[in-house]
């Protein structure tokens, strides 16, 4: 059951599918209180209670004792106590002895909530501007409750079966040569591969919709050659369009009057990469397809992929911000020194200079012909920047499934796109921070989603990638990218290259079946990731799992996440097949008793642990999505009866994916496990 409730006028804001009538009285589960234009809803918490949701944010699976705000931010540099990410994804479920119900906040303002935070046992949330529909969603489980949400919002987005293929990138790559290059260095060395991501650097003076015509002469042959290659390129755009006479999107864009203004009238401005930019006012639809008709060229030139970056959107530095900084200076150095609180006061006033909070006060989107001031609907511009690009797509091409993922998102654009999980650092606690994140990005739609593997930030060492990459084989976006002037990252940069290697070909060997696992899950308004929760809500130990995830349906996964680590405590819910994998060739089916189990991996071994009577596919792989097997696989599972498997198998491409059928040769007889070289677990073999 869903239950609407509305608050002021709310803007348009596209993250629901279904109109409902808003009721009136009083709201169920809080305390609903008003403070100015604040709405703010309070709840006493349970001992036992737990929260899951939020999808983008730091910290646990269960959100329980931290402050959180929604509002969309470039945090590169964010820690366990940044309090908001690139995107905001306002849904919340409480789960306890004696509550289970979800709160959605369709608000695109700023939004705090206090998890327990002021007060261990207090839950308090805070809508800032206090226009907004509010939804409270029942239902009689927490997968039942999170489906009834997708419902309300729509089915996620599905990419092309090839964006299920391996991705390197990284900030630098700027020449054909220079890529050529880096898909041959995986080639040569059997690293499976699909993309390679171009970031700014292809472009001309990082102008969007240019690309160097000295370093890509001829990006629709380069493209195709890649293609024949089954490398696909996947280009980079950023939101801010550099204001330049001469510059077409610029020209076109000032003629059609799409960018946003100050309330003077005048062009609101703000430095990013280009240097001095305007922003479209994504929230109008005329706007939308001006910039998405801007893809049409590269789309031309063969490109099916793309990235959208700096939409939340991220501003180096504007006129004002600059001014005020100086002006707080010379308030502040009127001696010939500073005292230790001015030193800081100094500091602030220019580490405030980027993004600055006046600055998104400063200007305005036009929403049903009527100003809107940024600050109140800032975290729908990814959001509206995404949408703007997929009904490019969609007109461009209606008949195929392109690849699109951002950086900055709110609830809404996961039917538009993927989002990857911004700027983490080479660090081991980010490679928990993004298992942790996984859970809650899917339970608010973002199924198509993946950290940068091996980190973005900083130098990764050998085995933080290795790690990186094994939590990767099970992440619908396996890309690995990192920043300008880190350690280069790519996986033959390393002495372990083979062990990497063949971490990446498990993914390739699973990949029909995690195809078939995430097209269910979306097709199905489900979960490809879920906390342990949602499957064993009566298990204490499950409910509290922070380590672990639930992925499709019948597997989990509990990757090593510590350096030096040499296996890894894991819990059972209940009895499962583990197959410890070190090759899509080697690797040991292991039946586990339901309870704890302390797992070796040693440096180039990760577990897979699948319920009984799950099969589990493997193929044989190949380099590229396009060129592998899927015809003959084996399938693994511990049963005791018969069973078969649902998978997908289409071109890839086709805007609906097709049930290859019900599986019946997947059938895996009761008689095989007699033959099995591991008892109780059957092993066979088909062939479609
Ligand atoms: O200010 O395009 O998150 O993935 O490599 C940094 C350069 C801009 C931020 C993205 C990152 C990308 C980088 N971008």
């Amino acid at each position: 059951m869903i239950r609407k409730f509305t608050f002021g006028t709310p803007v348009p804001t596209d993250a629901v599918v279904l109109s409902l009538p808003a009721e009136t009285g009083p709201v169920p589960f809080f305390t609903l209180s008003r403070d100015g234009d604040r709405v703010i809803l309070t709840r006493k918490l349970q001992p036992e209670d737990c929260l899951f949701g939020l999808g983008e944010s730091v910290r646990g699976i269960n959100k329980r004792g931290s402050l959180y705000r929604s509002w969309n931010s470039d945090v590169f540099n964010h820690t366990e106590s940044t309090e908001s990410l690139y995107g905001s994804h306002n849904f919340l479920l409480f789960f306890g002895p004696e509550c289970l119900f979800g709160v959605f906040l369709d608000d695109p303002g700023r939004i705090t909530w206090d998890l327990g935070y002021t007060r261990s046992d207090t839950a308090v949330i805070t809508s800032e501007n206090g226009n907004l529909d509010l939804y409270f969603v029942e239902e009689a489980s927490l997968s039942e409750t999170a489906r009834s949400f997708r419902r309300l919002t729509g089915q996620s987005y599905l990419p092309p079966r090839w964006a299920f293929g391996y991705i390197q990138s990284r900030w630098g790559y700027a020449s054909e040569s220079e890529v050529r290059s880096v898909a041959e260095e995986h080639r040569k060395r059997g690293i499976p591969l699909d993309g390679i991501c171009l970031d700014i650097d292809y472009m001309d003076d990082f102008k969007n919709f240019t690309w160097r015509k000295d370093a890509f002469p001829d990006l629709k042959h380069f493209s195709a050659g890649m293609k024949k290659e089954h490398i696909r390129l996947i280009p980079i755009i950023d939101a801010g369009i550099r204001k330049e006479k001469g510059y077409a999107p610029y020209d076109s864009g000032e003629k059609g009057d799409v960018f946003c203004k100050k309330e003077d009238g005048s062009e609101f401005t703000a430095a990013v990469w280009p240097g001095i930019c305007c922003f479209p006012d994504f929230l109008r639809e005329d706007v939308r397809r001006w910039f998405g008709s801007l893809y049409r060229p590269l789309l031309e030139a063969g490109v099916e992929g793309f990235w959208n970056d700096m939409n939340e959107p991220a501003l180096f530095y504007t006129d004002e911000s600059v001014e005020a900084a100086f002006r707080r200076a010379e308030e502040l150095c009127t001696g010939s020194s500073v005292d230790y609180e001015e030193m800081w006061s100094l500091n602030n006033a220019f580490s405030s200079i980027a993004n600055n909070p006046e600055d998104y006060r400063s200007f305005l989107h036009e929403v049903g012909g009527k100003p809107v001031r940024h600050d109140l609907v800032h975290n729908l511009y990814g959001a509206f920047m995404t949408r703007s690009a997929a009904e490019a797509f969609r007109r461009f091409d209606p008949e195929k499934r392109y690849l699109l993922f951002s950086r900055s998102s709110f609830i809404g654009a996961h039917r538009n796109g993927g989002i990857w999980q911004g700027d983490n650092f080479s660090w081991w606690s980010h490679l928990r921070m993004a298992l942790q994140m996984l859970p809650n990005l899917n339970l608010c739609g973002f199924l198509f989603s993946g950290c940068d593997l091996g980190g973005f930030g900083c130098n990764v060492t050998e085995d933080l990638l290795a790690r990186f990459l094994q939590l990767g084989v099970f992440t619908p976006l396996m890309r690995n990218h990192s920043a300008l002037h880190t350690r280069e990252q790519e996986i033959y940069r390393f002495s372990s290259w083979e062990q990497m290697r063949d971490t990446v070909r498990v993914r390739y060997a699973l990949l029909p079946f995690l195809y078939s696992e995430f097209m269910k899950a979306a097709l199905s308004d489900g979960m490809y990731f879920r906390p342990l929760a949602f499957d064993y809500p009566e298990d204490r130990r499950a409910v509290r799992t922070e380590d672990q995830l639930m992925l499709g349906e019948g597997c989990m996964i509990a990757p090593v996440m510590e350096q030096n680590a040499d296996g890894r405590y894991v819990y059972l819910p209940e009895d499962m097949l583990m197959i410890r994998f070190r090759s899509p060739e080697d690797y040991d089916p292991v039946p586990l008793e339901k309870g704890d189990h302390w797992i070796r991996c040693g440096i180039s071994e990760f577990p897979l642990f699948v319920k009984k009577n799950h099969p589990v596919l493997l193929c044989p792989g190949g380099e590229s999505s396009e060129t592998l097997d899927d015809r003959t696989f084996t399938a693994l599972c511990m049963a005791d009866r018969d069973v078969s498997y649902d998978l997908y198998r289409d071109n890839g491409t086709d805007p609906a994916p097709t049930l290859y059928g019900h599986l019946t040769k997947a059938v895996v007889p009761l008689a095989a496990q007699g033959s099995s070289p591991v008892p109780g677990v059957a092993i066979s073999s088909l062939v479609l």
